[in-house]
């Protein structure tokens, strides 16, 4: 394996071999969420050739001549399915990090398998609900540990639809590049929760007039291995907390939720950074002081308090944390490259704003010329997306770029472009697709 570097003619997934090499059991845990059984471990390494058939789907007649270690292709390539994930684009393999093409967003509920996974750390081992504790402590008159039954007998248990996107949904488009998971549109996602409120649960807690934060914890490991470290802890103000849309979740469209998702309790802050929605929630700690824990301070997570220029060096005591995420659209349907022998087709996507709502949705078809409005529907809760539709005549054959503007209910709407920023998050900017009328 030293002399073989399958990573060469690999470019999706170069480090999936690195990894596999250098950390087996870490690598399933990363790719599938637990360690494979011992005769599997590091399964692509130790895998015999039954399993690896099995794996690819059919018979292997070369197989002996395949270096030891080897990662076969078809395996390389359908890792963009982590078990249980369909069509999702790899980003990362360690930590997993995959994003949604917009045309498999269509669905008003995001189906589990198209949520988007974005991983800061290794996945847990044990994510078994039954012997899972909560931990709510810190500024409250009555520090909790609560078992999951204990959340679901002690408060009312709420469904709702809630949109979840990475800050740094749309880096991929920044220039000069901002360095992070390079991620396009798809680092969003609209499923439907299950869980109780978190305001319940820290009321039941009694919040102390002191506090100004909260700290999330979650059992997921650091990239080191280092049990000392961990990948990622944040938080929100109080008043965000309390909000009665956030929900300390156990299901996912109404079965467990994801491994990959934060199985099997997880936070749901909609309306703010996706990392606010700490995965595999072991503890809520009340604060007094803005909350501090990795990807809370410096950079992460945090944009300049004033327009700076691209490349620009800024201070780190320049940069504020993010809270609400701006107004955005996406077109979901159809995929952006359709040919079409019809001069009029339907065009839809969703729309979602931080803590506002859309009030309104436009579409053009000549580069920003004209707007013309769109059918917009009420979300079906506060903090769930809201789907827009549009029926687009074009005038002549010819190459068209469909774009698509929502405005919020304070009068704010989606820009052409944002403004840089060093670590390329919150880019709203408009969404196109380009159309082929025959
Ligand atoms: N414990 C834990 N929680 C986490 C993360 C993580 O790495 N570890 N990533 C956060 C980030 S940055 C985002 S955008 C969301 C993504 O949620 P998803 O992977 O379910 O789509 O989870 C957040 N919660
Ligand atoms: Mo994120």
């Amino acid at each position: 394996m030293a002399d073989h570097d399958p990573g060469r003619d690999v470019k999706e997934t170069p480090r999936l071999f690195k990894m596999f090499k250098d950390d087996p059991e870490g690598a399933d845990k990363a790719l599938f969420g637990r360690v494979a059984h011992a005769d599997r471990r590091g399964f692509l390494r130790g895998a015999g050739l039954a399993t690896m058939s099995a794996m690819v789907g059919m018979a292997i007649p070369f197989h002996r001549n395949m270096p030891s270690g080897f990662v076969p292709m078809a395996l390389a390539e359908k890792l963009g399915a982590v078990e249980g994930k369909d069509g999702l684009t790899v980003l990362n393999d360690r930590p997993v990090n995959a994003e949604t093409p917009p045309h498999l967003l269509d669905d008003a509920v995001t189906p589990t398998a198209r949520h988007f996974i974005r991983n800061n750390g290794i996945v847990p081992d044990d994510m078994s609900p039954d012997n899972w504790t909560l931990a709510v402590d810190g500024l409250v008159d009555t520090p909790m540990q609560l078992s999951i039954a204990d959340l679901k007998s002690q408060f009312e248990v709420v469904t709702e639809n809630l949109t979840i996107e990475c800050g740094g949904n749309g880096r991929a488009f920044f220039d000069p590049p901002a360095s992070g998971n390079q991620w396009t549109y798809g680092a969003v996602g609209c499923s439907q929760w299950t869980g109780v409120r978190l305001a319940d649960v820290l009321k039941a807690a009694g919040v102390k007039d002191s506090v100004v934060y909260t700290a999330h914890y979650g059992a997921d490991m650091h990239l080191s291995g280092d049990p000392e470290k961990l990948p990622i802890s944040r938080g929100v103000p109080i008043a965000k907390a309390m909000n009665p849309h956030n929900l300390i979740a156990f299901e996912q469209n109404g079965a467990p939720i994801h491994p990959m998702n934060g199985a099997p309790l997880r936070l749901v802050v909609p309306g703010w950074p996706g990392s606010c929605s700490q995965k595999w929630l072991t503890r809520i700690q009340l604060r007094d002081v803005v909350h501090d824990g990795p990807k809370m301070t410096g950079s992460s997570y945090r944009v300049p308090n004033r327009p700076v220029s691209p490349g620009e060096d800024v201070a780190k005591e320049d940069f504020v944390i993010i809270e609400a995420m701006p107004v955005k659209s996406l077109i979901t349907f159809p995929e952006t490259g359709v040919s079409t022998s019809d001069r009029t087709i339907q065009v839809r996507g969703h729309a979602w704003s931080g803590d506002e709502t859309i009030a309104k949705m436009e579409v053009s078809m000549d580069f920003g010329a004209t707007w013309m409005d769109a059918d917009l529907d009420a979300p079906v809760n506060p903090y769930a997306w809201q789907q827009w539709r549009a029926e687009i005549t074009f005038p002549q054959a010819g190459y068209y770029e469909v774009w698509a503007r929502a405005t919020n209910d304070k009068g704010v709407s989606q820009p052409h472009a944002i403004a840089w920023n060093p670590k390329g998050y919150l880019n709203n900017s408009m969404h196109r697709i380009s159309v082929r009328v025959a």
